[in-house]
C-alpha cells in the first residue's frame, strides 16, 4: 500500500490519537493549557510521529480532513476535562498552512466549538510565520475572522520564519511561542539570550504573552523566568502525554 492510502485508511479506522503537553505559567507555576499533538497509531509500526506523514498529508491536502478531525477532538477533549472537574484550560492547536487557506476554515472552527460546547477562549490556535507572509489581505481577513469568535491566535516557532514586524503589529496575535533552537543554549550562548530577551520585550511591547518551547532543563526555566518570560512548554516540566495520562498530571499538581 502506498503511503497516501495508508493515511487515508488511518483516518476511516481511528487511528490518529492526540497527546497533549502542558504549558506551564512561570507567573502562578501552575498548568494553564496544553498543546494537542497528532500521532499515529499504526498497527504495525506503533506511534508514528507526525514529521513523518505531515507533509505527505499537506501535499496531498488530507490535511484539511486530518485537521478537522484533529480539532474537534481537541475541542471535545477540552469539553470533557472541564466537565469532568478538571480546572478551565486553554487547548492549543496546530493549523497548517493549507487548512488556514481552507475557504471554510472559519465554518470549521465554529462547528467545532458549537458541537463541543467549548468556549472560545478555550481554544488557541498555532499559526506559523509563513502563514503572514502569503497573501497578507486573505490573511488579516481570516484572523480578524477568528478574533472576532473570541479564539486565541498564536504564532508557532518564531523567530524562524520570515514575519514581518509590521504585519505582528496589524494582525490581532495574542502570543509568541519562542522557537525551541532559541530555548536549547540559551544559558550559554549570549547570542540565543539576546534573542530570546528581545522576543520577549517584544512580545510585551505589543501586549502579546510569550511562551518559551523546548524547555528541557531547570536551568533554562530559571533563565527564562529572569528574563521575564510568561509561560514555559518543554520535556523538563513533562512530554507530551496521552489523555488520561494528561489528566491525571493535571489532577496531582492543583
Ligand atoms: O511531537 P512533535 O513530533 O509532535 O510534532 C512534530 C511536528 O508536527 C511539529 O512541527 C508540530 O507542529 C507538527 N504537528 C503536530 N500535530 C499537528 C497537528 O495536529 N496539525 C499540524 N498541522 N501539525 C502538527
Ligand atoms: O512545531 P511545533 O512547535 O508545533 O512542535 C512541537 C514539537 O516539539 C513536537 O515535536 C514536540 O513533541 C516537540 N517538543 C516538545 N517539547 C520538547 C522538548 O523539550 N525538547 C524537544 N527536543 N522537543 C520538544
Ligand atoms: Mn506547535
Ligand atoms: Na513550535
Amino acid at each position: 500500500l502506498t503511503m497516501e492510502t495508508q493515511l487515508r485508511r488511518a483516518l476511516e479506522r481511528n487511528e490518529f490519537v492526540l497527546h497533549y503537553q502542558p504549558q506551564l505559567s512561570l507567573h502562578s507555576g501552575r498548568i494553564i493549557g496544553m498543546e494537542a499533538l497528532l500521532r499515529w497509531q499504526h498497527p504495525e509500526r506503533g506511534l508514528v510521529s507526525p514529521a513523518e506523514f505531515i507533509p505527505l498529508l499537506e501535499e496531498t491536502g488530507m490535511i484539511v480532513a486530518v485537521g478537522d478531525w484533529v480539532l474537534h477532538t481537541a475541542c471535545a477533549q477540552n469539553s470533557a476535562w472541564m466537565a469532568a472537574g478538571l480546572p478551565p484550560l486553554r487547548m492549543a492547536v496546530n493549523l497548517s498552512a493549507r487548512q488556514f487557506r481552507q475557504r471554510d476554515l472559519i465554518e470549521s472552527v465554529n462547528q467545532a466549538l458549537q458541537n463541543t460546547g467549548l468556549a472560545p477562549e478555550h481554544l488557541e490556535l498555532e499559526i506559523t510565520e509563513s502563514i503572514m507572509i502569503q497573501d497578507l489581505q486573505t490573511t488579516i481577513t481570516t484572523l480578524n475572522q477568528l478574533h472576532e469568535l473570541g479564539i486565541q491566535i498564536s504564532i508557532d516557532d518564531f523567530g524562524t520564519g520570515y514575519s514581518s514586524l509590521s504585519y505582528l503589529k496589524r494582525l490581532p496575535i495574542n502570543k509568541i511561542k519562542i522557537d525551541q533552537s532559541f530555548v536549547r543554549d540559551i544559558c550559554t550562548d549570549p547570542d540565543d539570550e539576546a534573542i530570546a530577551n528581545a522576543v520577549i520585550s517584544l512580545g510585551h511591547n505589543l501586549k502579546m504573552q510569550v511562551i518559551a518551547e523546548g524547555v528541557e532543563t531547570l536551568e533554562q526555566l530559571e533563565q527564562l523566568r529572569a528574563q521575564g518570560c510568561d509561560e514555559i512548554q518543554g520535556y523538563y516540566f513533562s512530554r507530551p502525554l496521552p489523555a488520561e495520562a494528561f489528566a491525571q498530571l493535571v489532577r496531582k499538581s492543583l
